[in-house]
C-alpha cells in the first residue's frame, strides 16, 4: 500500500486562528482525502508552534504564564479545525516533552557532524516573523517580509554551518525538480542559495520560553529550528515506527512567506543530521481581504468561524479552494463567497442532484441503461491534477462534469421521456450523481454524504469513479444548499 504523508505549518499560538490558517489546513485536508479515497496509507499532520519570543510577549500582554496562554489557544485551533472538518491523524505541540527531546537529539547530531559553533551575533530581530535580517536586508528599517517594526540583537549565540550546504542544495533541487513546489516559484530560492549562504543563529540567550539549549545551559534553541523539527518528532523519529513508515514527507503545504526555512534551512539540517529530506515544499499563495493585507492596525483578520456559520463548511471550503490556483495570491471577499454558493454550489450542483433525485424517486422499476455520460468524465485528468497539487483546477474539472451532468438533462428531456428511454437517462444520471458525491467529497465531506445517503449507499473509493450497475433505491432528503440572500 502506497502511503502519503502530509503536514501544514505548526501555526503560533499568539493569537486566534484566521482565513490564511484555514486555507493552507483545509487545502492539506482535501488532499489527504484525496489520498484516502485512492486507498493510501495516509498521515496529515497539523499542530501549533507554542515557544519563541512572540509567544513569550503576548503570554505576558494577557497576564499569564506562557503555558497557561497556549493552552487556551490550542483549544481555539482545534475547535475551528473541528467546525472546518479537518481530518489529521495527528496534532503536535511543540510544548509536548516527546518533541523537546528530538529537538535536542537532533541538535545533538548536527553539532557532532562539526556544524554547531560559537560565536556573536548583531544584527536586527523581527518578533513576528521570528527571524534574523541584516541591515542590508531591510525596507525602510523595517522587516522586509512582513513589514513591522524590527529590533537590534546583540548576543553570543551558536551557529549553525548553513553555508556549507550551498552546493549539495542546489544539486539536491536538481536531482529533485518536484522539491521546490510550485515551480515558479523556485527561481527565487536558487538564486538567493547560488548568490551565496550564511551561516545561521541558532539560540538565542534573552528568549527563555524556548527548548533549552543540549550543548551550553544558559542559551535557548531558536524557535525555527525547534518548530521545524516537529515534522519528524510526530512520528517518533528516529526509532518510531511511524517515522520508518511515513517519512520522508510527502509534501510540506507551507504559505509562501516561510519558503526560505523550508525549503533551505530545513534540508541543510536533515542533510546535516544524517536524514533524508522531504519529496515537495509546496508554497502556496497569500490572501488579502477586500484588496488589503491582513494586519492587526486595520483589524481585518477574517474569522473562520463566522463564515461557516454564515454560509456551512462546504461553502467555506469550497469558496477558498475554488477561488484561486493553490500557488498563487488571492483576495478574499464575502461577496465571492455567495456569489458562489448561489451560482454554483445551488444552481448547479444542488440543484442537479434535487433533479435527478426528484425523478428516481418517481420512477417505478429497475434502472438499466447503457453508459453514455461517461464521455464526460475525465477521472485520470482530475487525478494527475491533484497527484500535482492542482486543487484548484481539479475542482474546474469536476465541475465541467458537473456542468455537463447537467446539460445532459436540458438536452435528454427525460420528462417528455417513457419506459427504456427515460430508464437509460435515469441511469445516468444516477450513475453520474454517485461518481460525484465521491469526487466532491474530499473537498465537500458533507455534501459528498448527504448525496450518497440520499442515493443510498456509502461514499465510494476512486476506483469506484466507472459507470457500472445502478443497484440502489434512493430517498430524498433536504437540498444540499440553501442560497444566501442579502
Ligand atoms: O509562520 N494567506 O506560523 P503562522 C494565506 N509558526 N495563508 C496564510 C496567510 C494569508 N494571508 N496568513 C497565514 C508560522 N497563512 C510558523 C510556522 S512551521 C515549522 C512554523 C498561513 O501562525 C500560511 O500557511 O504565522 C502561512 O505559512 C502560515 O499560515 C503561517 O502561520
Amino acid at each position: 500500500m502506497n502511503k502519503f504523508y502530509i503536514t501544514t505549518p505548526i501555526y503560533y499560538v499568539n493569537d486566534k486562528p484566521h482565513i490564511g490558517h484555514a486555507y493552507t489546513t483545509i487545502a492539506a485536508d482535501v488532499i489527504a482525502r484525496w489520498h484516502r479515497l485512492k486507498g493510501e496509507d495516509v498521515f496529515f499532520l497539523t499542530g501549533t508552534d507554542e515557544h519563541g519570543e512572540k509567544v513569550e510577549t503576548s503570554a505576558k500582554k494577557a497576564g499569564k504564564l506562557p503555558k497557561e496562554f497556549v493552552d487556551n489557544i490550542v483549544g481555539a485551533y482545534k475547535y475551528i479545525w473541528e467546525k472546518l472538518n479537518i481530518k489529521y491523524d495527528y496534532f503536535i505541540r511543540t510544548s509536548d516533552s516527546s518533541h523537546v527531546k528530538v529537538v535536542s537529539e537532533i541538535i545533538k547530531k548536527i553539532a557532532e557532524n562539526g556544524d554547531i559553533y560559537k560565536g556573536y551575533y548583531e544584527g536586527w530581530y523581527c518578533v513576528s516573523d521570528e527571524s534574523f535580517w541584516t541591515e542590508l536586508q531591510l525596507v525602510d528599517g523595517k522587516c522586509p517580509s512582513c513589514g513591522r517594526e524590527v529590533k537590534k540583537v546583540k548576543e553570543e549565540t551558536y551557529f549553525f554551518k548553513l553555508s556549507k550546504y550551498q552546493n549539495k542544495l542546489i544539486d539536491f533541487y536538481n536531482k529533485n525538480q518536484k522539491f521546490l513546489s510550485p515551480n515558479f516559484r523556485s527561481k527565487e530560492i536558487i538564486n538567493r542559495v547560488n548568490d551565496g549562504l550564511k551561516d545561521v543563529s541558532i539560540t538565542r540567550t534573552t528568549v527563555k520560553w524556548a527548548v533549552p539549549f543540549p550543548l551550553d545551559g544558559s542559551h535557548y534553541v531558536y524557535v525555527w529550528v525547534d518548530a521545524l523539527c516537529n515534522y519528524i518528532s510526530a512520528i517518533n523519529w528516529p526509532h518510531g515506527p511511524e517515522f520508518k513508515e511515513y517519512w520522508p514527507a510527502d509534501i510540506h503545504l507551507i504559505g509562501k512567506e516561510i519558503n526560505w526555512f523550508h525549503s533551505v534551512i530545513w534540508p541543510a539540517m536533515l542533510f546535516s543530521a544524517g536524514i533524508e529530506p522531504p519529496k515537495m515544499v509546496f508554497a502556496h499563495g497569500w490572501w488579502t481581504v477586500d484588496g488589503k493585507k491582513m494586519s492587526k492596525s486595520l483589524d481585518n483578520f477574517v474569522d473562520p468561524i463566522l463564515m461557516v456559520d454564515k454560509y456551512s463548511t462546504d461553502a467555506f471550503r469550497y469558496s477558498l479552494i475554488r477561488e484561486m490556483p493553490l500557488g498563487d495570491d488571492g483576495d478574499f471577499s464575502e461577496k465571492a463567497i455567495v456569489s458562489r454558493l448561489n451560482n454554483e454550489l445551488v444552481a448547479e450542483l444542488g440543484n442537479l442532484i434535487n433533479r435527478v433525485l426528484t425523478m428516481a424517486e418517481r420512477f417505478e422499476g429497475k434502472i438499466e441503461g447503457e453508459a453514455e455520460l461517461d464521455q464526460k468524465l475525465n477521472i485520470g485528468k482530475i487525478d494527475s491534477l491533484m497527484e500535482d497539487v492542482d486543487t484548484f483546477n481539479a475542482l474546474n474539472e469536476i465541475f465541467v462534469f458537473i456542468k455537463a451532468t447537467n446539460k445532459y438533462i436540458s438536452e435528454k428531456e427525460p420528462w417528455r421521456l417513457q419506459g427504456r428511454e427515460l430508464s437509460n437517462v435515469l441511469y445516468n444520471l444516477l450513475e453520474a450523481s454517485r461518481i460525484i458525491s465521491i469526487l466532491v467529497y474530499p473537498f465537500m465531506p458533507n455534501t459528498g454524504a448527504k448525496i450518497a445517503n440520499q442515493l443510498g449507499i456509502e461514499v465510494g473509493t476512486i476506483d469506484d469513479c466507472t459507470f457500472r450497475e445502478w443497484t440502489s433505491k434512493v430517498k430524498k432528503g433536504e437540498l444540499l444548499f440553501k442560497k444566501f440572500i442579502q
